[in-house]
């Protein structure tokens, strides 16, 4: 009796343990994984965002989805990103919108010089621009999520700058088409190095000047050789995450939900953190030896023709789509001011 009582004891258990088990494999067959390539550096603030849109995700959704980060482009290069994801070599990615500019001048209206003079600007010019960045992204098979600005773009020199002219003869970093016409214009020779290769760049002199934010050259130690920079606040670019649109749509309706609200909330965590990320930045890279100048203002007048130069040439290239989110934006921001 003892030993029937404790054999069906044993039985019990088994089942009990087996139907655990088939629970785990099912909740376990259920479960996505989205592998998401980004071109930046783990400890940067975009990368840690995401890090923790990523642990977000998978915390409401009890492990069901899980965003595997793939910093500093371990998984895709920089300038695969976009077409990889759509492709299904990653599931998600993030990519600094200006850098799609040859796809569509859309994607380059945030890095036109001084279209915007702030975070405020900033804000309106995405307003403005994001319900056709959407629609961009979905005619290449992509979901938008979320978009997030870099600290303003700010000149680094490895000797004085006085002029624009003086960038003449210079080689200069660039990450996107608008870059390599600035070093066209000025006849410098356009360099183009990704953030994961720019602190290799700048330490072997392969670079002298460059147009980054306070962030980038401190992860990339710049004040190793560029101890100029110019607080010229040329523009505010954004980083925009994305998912394959198709990949997404095949997730439970409430799921795909919860990562768009959350997309939301990381979206203004990620404003935020830019912002706080510019002040404390820019304090390091002068503590690291690097003078954080104001341009005087014959640079000034320099930048604000290359502004007006650039905006014309972007007005050539856009169309009426385009041209109507630039005007609702100076609309927007004249109501403001
Ligand atoms: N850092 C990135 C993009 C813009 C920025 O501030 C870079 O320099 O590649």
């Amino acid at each position: 009796m003892t030993r029937g009582r404790s054999m069906s004891g044993r039985r019990f258990f088994c089942v009990l343990a087996a139907s655990a088990l088939s629970l785990v494999s099912a909740a376990q067959a259920r479960a996505e994984t989205f592998r998401v390539a980004t071109p930046y550096p783990a400890a940067n603030f975009h990368t840690q965002n995401l890090q923790a849109f990523a642990s977000a995700v998978g915390a409401a959704t009890h492990g069901g989805l899980t965003f595997e980060v793939y910093p500093n482009g371990s998984l895709l290069k920089a300038a695969s990103i976009f077409d990889g994801v759509r492709d299904g070599k990653a599931d998600a990615g993030e990519v600094m919108l200006s850098t799609l500019a040859p796809r569509d001048p859309l994607f380059g209206v945030d890095s036109i010089p001084f279209v915007v003079s702030g975070y405020n600007d900033a804000r309106l010019l995405w307003d403005a621009s994001r319900s056709r960045v959407e629609a961009l992204m979905k005619a290449n098979g992509l979901r938008l999520l979320y978009a997030v600005p870099w600290p303003p773009q700010n000149l680094y020199a490895e000797t004085p700058i006085a002029r624009l002219s003086d960038l003449k003869g210079h080689r200069l970093r660039t990450y996107n088409a608008a870059q390599k016409r600035i070093a066209e214009l000025y006849g410098a020779q356009a360099v183009q190095v990704e953030a994961a290769d720019l602190g290799a760049a700048i330490g072997a002199g392969r670079i002298d000047t460059m147009l980054t934010s306070p962030s980038t050259g401190l992860e990339t130690r710049a004040g190793q050789r560029l101890t100029y920079y110019y607080k010229v606040n040329a523009w505010i670019p954004k980083n925009a995450v994305f998912v394959n649109a198709a990949r997404f749509a095949r997730l439970a309706p409430a799921m795909q939900q919860t990562v768009l609200k959350l997309a939301q909330d990381y979206e203004a965590r990620g404003w935020e953190s830019s912002r706080q990320t510019y002040e404390h930045d820019e304090a390091e890279l002068a503590r690291t030896g690097v003078r954080v100048l104001n341009p005087d203002v014959s640079l000034q007048g320099d930048m604000r023709r290359l502004g007006e130069r650039l905006t014309r040439e972007w007005l050539h290239t856009a169309g009426t789509e385009e041209v109507d989110i630039l005007l609702s934006f100076e609309n927007k921001r004249s109501k403001v001011k």
